[in-house]
């Protein structure tokens, strides 16, 4: 997948009406979208086709999918069949949950990205000790895209180099949750950028900016 601007808008407005006008205002900026279960869960799945439609955007799913392959499977069908280009699949479910997203992936022409380590405090608590091991598991199952945390950088090149210069690393955690765009970019392909742009008085400004100071 190719991120325009190395940067993927987090849109996680709860009403489409909202998401559409902030969508509007950077969609020069940018090529894709990632929704999650803030919008969708408000409007549907119909959040999808909205962008694709109107902006030609790619859209990741962010749905975090995490659990037994039967219920994966469900999960990332429905996903597909409503248009989504990518599927956000946990790591830390196992191989077998995680590779029914793949094989569903696959027959829709999709893309997984496999969530390593997450951006928040919380995640030293327990997911920070099998991340290096979730990376892992997705490297020995040719998984090829990633998600790893802007927050703490030793981290994120930690996972880096263990998935290798070829694979795609999308982070989260910059702007409001403290990541930095540029030091970011050293270690991940594009960044995941949420609340500072959709949350701006002047989204298009904000996003601008970003782009300025990488
Ligand atoms: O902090 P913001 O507003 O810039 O938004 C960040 C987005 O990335 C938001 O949608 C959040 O749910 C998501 N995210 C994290 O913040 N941290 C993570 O560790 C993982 C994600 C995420 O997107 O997971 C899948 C990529």
């Amino acid at each position: 997948m190719n991120f325009k601007n190395d940067i993927i808008l987090a849109m996680d407005l709860m009403d489409l009406l909202s998401a559409y006008e902030v969508a509007e205002k950077v969609s020069n900026y940018i090529n894709t979208i990632k929704i999650g279960y803030p919008l969708t869960l408000a409007e549907g799945l119909k959040s999808i086709e909205v962008f694709k439609e109107n902006f030609d955007f790619n859209v990741i799913c962010d749905y975090k999918v995490a659990d037994i392959p039967e219920t994966n499977s469900k999960i990332a069908n429905l996903t597909f069949q409503a248009g989504a280009n990518a599927i956000i699949s946990h790591g830390f479910v196992g191989e077998d949950s995680v590779k029914v997203c793949v094989d569903v992936a696959d027959n829709y022409n999709g893309e997984v990205f496999l969530l390593t380590e997450m951006s928040h405090p919380g995640a030293k608590i327990f997911i920070q000790g099998v991340a290096d091991d979730i990376a892992k598991m997705g490297v020995d199952m040719g998984i090829k895209n990633y998600v790893a945390p802007s927050t703490r950088i030793e981290r994120l090149s930690d996972i880096r180099d263990i998935v290798g210069k070829d694979s795609f690393i999308i982070s989260p955690g910059v702007g409001t949750q403290g990541g930095n765009p540029k030091d970011t970019l050293k270690h991940a392909d594009a960044l995941i950028i949420g609340r500072s742009i959709y949350n701006s008085d002047n989204p298009k400004k904000a996003i601008a900016n970003i782009i300025k100071s990488l």
